[in-house]
């Protein structure tokens, strides 16, 4: 009969220890989760800044300068898709499509009333005088990537 409280005095007492590690360990688990959020959340933030600086860098003007600007035309836009030019002086607008993607098979002038094909990796330039204060406007086929040249 004493052995056998013994024994169950020691086994009741593994059992104690034993609950108290899976405590420990359950109250450990949480923290590191929120160690994974936090860096989660880091990398959103992350993700965040360089989409503000992309935007930043579309809404600043491309100067031309001597008369030259090169475009690159991507799946979806012209880059850069909007530019300042010398009013009155031709300007040369050199187009290379680097990706065989998207849409952009074409630059079309509206007001101009001209379009080139855009063969990937193939450099197409067009010759434009922008007159002060006006605005040429260019696209793809489709009337995407819209961008526009100034006369300042
Ligand atoms: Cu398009």
């Amino acid at each position: 009969m004493k052995k056998f409280l013994i024994l169950l005095v020691s086994l009741s007492l593994a059992l104690t220890l034993g609950c108290d590690d899976e405590v420990e360990e359950s109250d450990e688990e949480p923290a590191e989760v929120e160690e994974a959020d936090e860096e989660e959340e880091a990398e959103d933030e992350e993700a965040m800044v360089d989409e503000d600086e992309e935007a930043d860098e579309e809404e600043a003007a491309a100067t031309a300068e001597d008369g030259k600007i090169h475009i690159t035309a991507t799946a979806n836009s012209f880059e850069p898709s909007t530019i300042e030019a010398p009013a009155g002086e031709e300007l040369e607008i050199t187009f290379l499509r680097e990706v065989d993607e998207g849409c952009m098979t074409e630059v079309v002038f509206p007001e101009l009333e001209r379009e080139e094909e855009l063969p990937v990796g193939e450099e197409v330039t067009i010759a434009v005088t922008p007159q002060e204060g006006e605005a040429i406007d260019f696209e793809c086929g489709m009337g995407m990537g819209k961008s526009t040249i100034t006369g300042t």
